[in-house]
């Protein structure tokens, strides 16, 4: 067996330096961290400028600073924070660490890049109406953002009450391009009710996000689905025939049967300038079967010869509304100029 060495003085000063350095770091942990710090778990369900509200396990809901070093904290957050024993100008507690995220909802925003918007979700409902008006490319955009991270979307087309029949027919049969791409659709109206118990049933036990163009009745739907939640409702201008954003920062609430709805504050325009373009390609679910197959690797899927993309909307196996879309999609791209960036 070898000796033992023989530390000098300095040596030996090392070693304790060293070991306490090692007892430090394991102490750097965030469960080590928690556990001296005494903090508790708690999600995320509002978020205001430079606070947030968190809820614990019982249901107690603290207003909380949010430490510098965090990057960002969004509704659906499962956090580690420290309540506080005193409130001071409504606030009590902080938040120490975000626990890492199943999910995350992002958008980009012109001066601050890729902003998230909602963790932990597992649905998200694309919400839109005739009133302001039917915008089927921001659907798109919206299926390309869920698409991207994996999350299948449900379409809502609200207001329906206020379609004639020809209408409604007319718009039946543009959404029915989506179902048949395997997307739910609803039509819904919170003057009449129609539809809402059939999406009620969707939300059951899961963590589900409302989002779409301001003025659409996310925030009235979600007033129809949970008659407690009290969200403010804002009329859409007669002037501008725009919505109002009358939510400006998301919410969490609880369904008494289990899962969680988030409202969240609506959008002009859903940029995807931070995805790059086979991204948004991928997002489009009918163009995979043709991807890889035209004659040249970087086609465009425009004039370009052999493409099958366009070879197939040609014939009829891809809509030409989505292709359309899909190139409006691209060349708002490349502009790269986000024309809104509104509230979170
Ligand atoms: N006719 C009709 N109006 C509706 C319906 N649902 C909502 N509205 C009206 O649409 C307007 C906008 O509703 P909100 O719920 O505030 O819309 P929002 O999507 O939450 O809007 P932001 O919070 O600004 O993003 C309000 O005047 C609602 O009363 C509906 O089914 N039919
Ligand atoms: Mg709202
Ligand atoms: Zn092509």
């Amino acid at each position: 067996m070898a000796k033992k060495p023989k530390l000098t003085q300095r040596q030996k000063r090392q070693v304790a330096t060293n070991r306490k350095r090692r007892l430090d770091d394991k102490q750097n942990t965030p469960a080590a961290k928690a556990d001296a710090a005494n903090l508790q778990a708690g999600t995320v369900i509002g978020r205001f400028g430079k606070h947030a509200d968190v809820e614990d396990s019982a249901g107690a809901v603290s207003r909380c600073h949010i430490r510098r070093t965090i990057d960002s904290v969004v509704c659906g957050d499962n956090v580690l924070f420290d309540a506080g024993e005193s409130v001071q100008e409504g606030v009590s507690g902080v938040i120490e660490i975000v626990q890492d995220r199943q999910s995350v909802l992002t958008r980009p925003d012109f001066y601050d890049g890729v902003k998230p918007i909602a963790a932990n979700i597992d649905q998200i409902i694309i919400v839109s109406a005739v009133i302001p008006s039917l915008s089927l490319n921001i659907i798109d955009r919206y299926i390309v953002a869920c698409e991207d991270i994996g999350i299948t979307p449900v379409i809502v087309l609200n207001k329906v009450e206020l379609l004639d029949d020809a209408t409604q027919e007319q718009t039946r049969e543009l959404l029915a391009e989506y179902e048949a791409l395997g997307y739910k659709v609803h039509y819904t109206s919170c003057k009449t009710q129609q539809g809402i118990e059939t999406l009620d049933a969707l939300l059951n036990d899961k963590v589900s996000i409302f989002v779409g163009q301001s003025g659409v009745g996310k925030s009235s739907i979600i007033n129809r689905v949970l008659p407690d939640a009290d969200e403010v409702v804002g009329e859409v201008s007669d002037n501008s025939g725009l919505g109002q954003h009358t939510t400006t920062a998301a919410k969490l609430l609880h369904l008494p049967a289990g899962g969680d709805l988030i409202d969240s504050p609506g959008v002009r325009e859903f940029g995807l300038w931070h995805l790059p373009v086979e991204r948004v390609t991928w997002g489009f679910i009918e163009f995979r079967d043709f991807l890889g197959g035209c004659k040249f690797r970087d086609c465009k899927h425009l004039n370009d010869p052999g493409c099958l993309i366009r070879q197939a909307t040609e014939e009829g196996k891809i809509s030409p509304a989505r292709y359309a879309s899909y190139h409006r999609i691209l060349a708002s791209m490349e502009e790269n100029r986000p024309s809104h960036s509104g509230p979170f």
